[in-house]
């Protein structure tokens, strides 16, 4: 993920902007040590300006040149992939480029995120998936905060109904509601999700049937991870998560979709989830610093 983008001066190794896309700032000193590793293998050679430096174990960093004496930054974490950065940085700084030509450096330091920000999100997508009647849209709306559907109408769609869009740092989190009736799982293609959830109405009929689910997901992808909720858990019928772990092979979260109480639980698994996908402990701040919901 990507932390920050800084736009510095290369003489003075100065900071003159920034955008700060996570909570763990990368300091002023990490910047200057970084900015004099760059001046080294600029050295060396010239062509080494563009490889990546790890600095202080936990921050990867990348840049490229714009304007007169400045480079444009990325700080990422260092799991990032190398490729993914770099057609997003060559953007960025091409943009710099073009905007410092015609605009003074005091325009570019104030509108610093409306330059960066188009080129710098990616998509994380989750699809919901399990059989119809389960609670795959109750989930949903207890995402967003929103009352629950009372009644059971079935969501009637090729592929999805509602997408929503929630921000992780610079990732824009997008949620795929499947249709969960037989006749539209024919149309499921998680060929561009990221995590599927996978629910269960936690009773041994449905389970069993969720059991299916996942062997499927698992045959058709098997690099793709499936988090499962045993939900409605207030009815008397459900079996509890303990049990449905052991059929089901993995630990589960326990969930009751219809009770907006359950909302901070949601978004605390959605937090351990993300950060843990990015290799990261989950930080000591409130979900709603973690978790940014774009108003609709
Ligand atoms: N008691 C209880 N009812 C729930 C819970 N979650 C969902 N429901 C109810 O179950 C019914 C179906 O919920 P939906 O969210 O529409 O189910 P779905 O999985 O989206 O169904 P399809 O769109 O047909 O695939 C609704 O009447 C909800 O109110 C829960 O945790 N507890
Ligand atoms: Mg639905």
């Amino acid at each position: 993920m990507i932390y920050s983008v800084v736009l510095a001066n290369l003489t003075s190794r100065r900071k003159i902007a920034s955008v700060d896309y996570w909570i763990h700032k990368v300091s002023t000193p990490q910047l200057k040590r970084y900015l004099s590793t760059l001046a080294e293998m600029k050295k060396q050679s010239d062509r080494l300006k563009y490889k990546a430096a790890v600095i202080d174990d936990d921050f990867k960093f990348f840049s490229r040149e714009c304007g007169d004496d400045h480079a444009v930054v990325f700080v990422t974490d260092v799991h990032e992939p190398d490729g993914d950065i770099v057609s997003k940085i060559n953007r960025v700084a091409r943009s710099l480029r073009s905007t410092f030509t015609v605009e003074s450096q005091k325009h570019v330091k104030k509108n610093i995120l409306q330059i960066v920000d188009p080129f710098i999100q990616s998509r994380f997508v989750i699809a919901l998936v399990g059989e119809s009647g389960v609670g795959k849209t109750s989930l949903l709306h207890l995402l967003m905060g929103k009352q629950p559907p009372e009644e059971h109408h079935p969501t009637i769609a090729i592929n999805t109904e509602i997408i929503e869009n929630i921000r992780f740092a610079n990732y824009e989190i997008m949620i795929f509601d499947f249709a969960g009736q037989e006749q539209s799982r024919k149309m499921w293609d998680f060929s561009s999700t990221n995590m599927i959830f996978l629910i269960t109405d936690s009773t041994l009929k449905n389970l069993i049937a969720t059991k299916g689910i996942m062997s499927q997901i698992n045959k058709d992808y098997p690099n793709l991870p499936v988090i499962i909720f045993a939900n409605k858990q207030d009815l008397p019928n459900a079996l509890d998560p303990s049990a449905i772990s052991k059929i089901m092979g993995i630990d589960v979260e326990s969930m009751v979709a219809v009770d907006l109480a359950y909302r901070n639980n949601l978004l605390s698994i959605l937090a351990k989830l993300f950060c843990g996908h990015f290799g990261l402990d989950v930080p000591d701040v409130s979900l709603e610093d973690l978790l940014i919901f774009n108003p609709e």
